[in-house]
């Protein structure tokens, strides 16, 4: 019995599965989740002190790499000084004005401490800045677990959601609305139909919630042009993507100005901030200027904010992106690589820090497709891969992370397991 058994058995007497966030319980995948002891750089060592290169990174956070000594030291020197204040201090104003410069559309922000809490607030603001209760959602992409964002697509294709969780009134469910991520047609159509009474549209422009999927330029020119000429919100949720994919997010890779953004992750460097923001017409709606209320007792924690600062400011200097994009291009063509000589049907794919693999012929172009992909192979090389230490996604419909600190001598190692992962899969 490894202490990982151990420790997952005595979590699930005191916490409902053992987690405290479902996808942890590798329910999906089978077996024992890894209690993560310690993690530094590119690797965390589990409780029976096994070394695993890590391709989770706190699912985004981690991108400069576990336990920086910069961001570390930021950490200590704020938590110095109090841990939290329910006052305002300067280290908000220096987060907020750094997030206004790296994401342009971006004119005033909210902080929060969770990309449900962002993604939430925003949709509460668009509601309010328009007058109307109908929201746009796609299916596959996630936004957080607020009620009104557990909603899947209607029997019908453009009826109205229902719940995907329980205790979730179909009141609340029903003013969202699930189509199609990549079905440029399909939102012309409902635009068409119901513009006028459409709130927001909220989408990942890279969603990672389904594994990777890259949203077509069109798809999100038709969402651009169409909630312009009708006045609804555009909401990029860039929780994911944002200071992943490209230093200026997924926006900057399309060229495409949402008129919200909801972000997280990343800026807050590991510790809990996540933060929305926008157009300076709608923000001024907010509480305590508007009638849009949203609050929060650790909303801009001190402590919080100066690991997201010292995290945003490593990611600035230069090459940061280029190396991060190397790194995971040169990954997904070492498994892509290593899956042909092994004769599997496989692919992957990259977008700037941020990599898909897919046990499929060919790249999935929307969530049909994604969901044709072959599950239980995937499982069966997580776990190869896993016993071979290297920690990927426990679900074949999750994205990976690659931090500053994945070297070629991580990338190698990767690539190694993987031939040896594929060969089992055929032994
Ligand atoms: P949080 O409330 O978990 O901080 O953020 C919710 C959220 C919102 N929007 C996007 C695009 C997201 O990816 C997320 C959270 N992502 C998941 C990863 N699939 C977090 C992992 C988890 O749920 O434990």
């Amino acid at each position: 019995m490894s202490h990982n058994d151990t420790l997952f058995a005595r979590a699930q007497r005191s916490t409902p599965g053992g987690v405290n966030s479902p996808v942890r319980a590798f329910r999906s995948v089978g077996g024992t989740p890894r209690f993560v002891a310690r993690a530094k750089g590119a690797h965390f060592w589990d409780a029976d002190g096994k070394r695993y290169i890590d391709y989770i990174g706190s699912w985004g956070p981690a991108i400069v790499g576990h336990a920086h000594p910069e961001v570390i030291g930021a950490v200590q020197a704020a938590a110095a000084n109090g841990l939290s204040f329910g006052a305002p201090t300067e280290g908000e104003i220096l987060m907020a004005e750094e997030i206004c410069k790296l994401v342009p559309s971006i004119e005033q922000v909210r902080l929060v401490s969770s990309g449900t809490e962002a993604a939430m607030s925003a949709l509460r603001l668009a509601r309010g800045a328009t007058g109307r209760d109908l929201v746009i959602k796609f299916e596959g992409c996630y936004h957080g677990h607020a009620d009104s964002m557990l909603v899947k697509a209607g029997s019908g294709l453009l009826t109205f959601g229902n719940p995907t969780s329980s205790g979730v009134p179909a009141d609340f469910a029903k003013h969202t609305m699930v189509l199609d991520y990549n079905d440029p047609a399909q939102l012309d159509e409902v635009f068409g139909r119901m513009g006028d009474q459409i709130a927001a549209v909220i989408v990942e422009p890279v969603a990672g919630n389904m594994n990777l999927l890259r949203a077509t330029p069109e798809f999100l020119q038709t969402m651009r042009r169409l909630c312009t000429k009708h006045g609804a919100v555009l909401m990029f949720d860039e929780v994911m993507s944002g200071f992943r994919v490209a230093l200026g997010g997924a926006q900057s890779l399309y060229g495409i100005v949402p008129d919200m953004t909801v972000l997280g992750k990343v800026i807050g460097g590991g510790l809990p901030v996540a933060a929305f923001g926008g157009r300076a017409d709608l923000m001024q709606k907010l509480a305590p200027l508007g009638p849009v209320y949203q609050a929060g007792t650790l909303s801009g924690n001190p402590v919080a904010v100066a690991a997201g600062m010292s995290t945003l400011k490593i990611i600035q200097r230069p090459d940061f992106y280029e190396r991060l994009g190397t790194q995971t291009t040169k990954l997904v063509d070492g498994l892509s690589a290593a899956a042909r000589e092994a004769g599997e049907a496989f692919c992957a794919d990259a977008v700037g820090g941020m990599f898909g693999i897919y046990f499929a012929g060919t790249l999935p172009g929307n969530y049909a497709e994604m969901m044709k992909c072959d599950k239980e192979r995937f499982n069966r090389f997580f776990h190869a891969m896993l016993d071979a230490g290297v920690y990927l996604a426990p679900s074949a419909f999750e994205a990976g992370f690659v931090s500053a600190m994945h070297d070629d001598a991580v990338i190698d190692e990767t690539v190694a397991a993987a031939r040896g992962a594929f060969a089992q899969l055929n032994a």
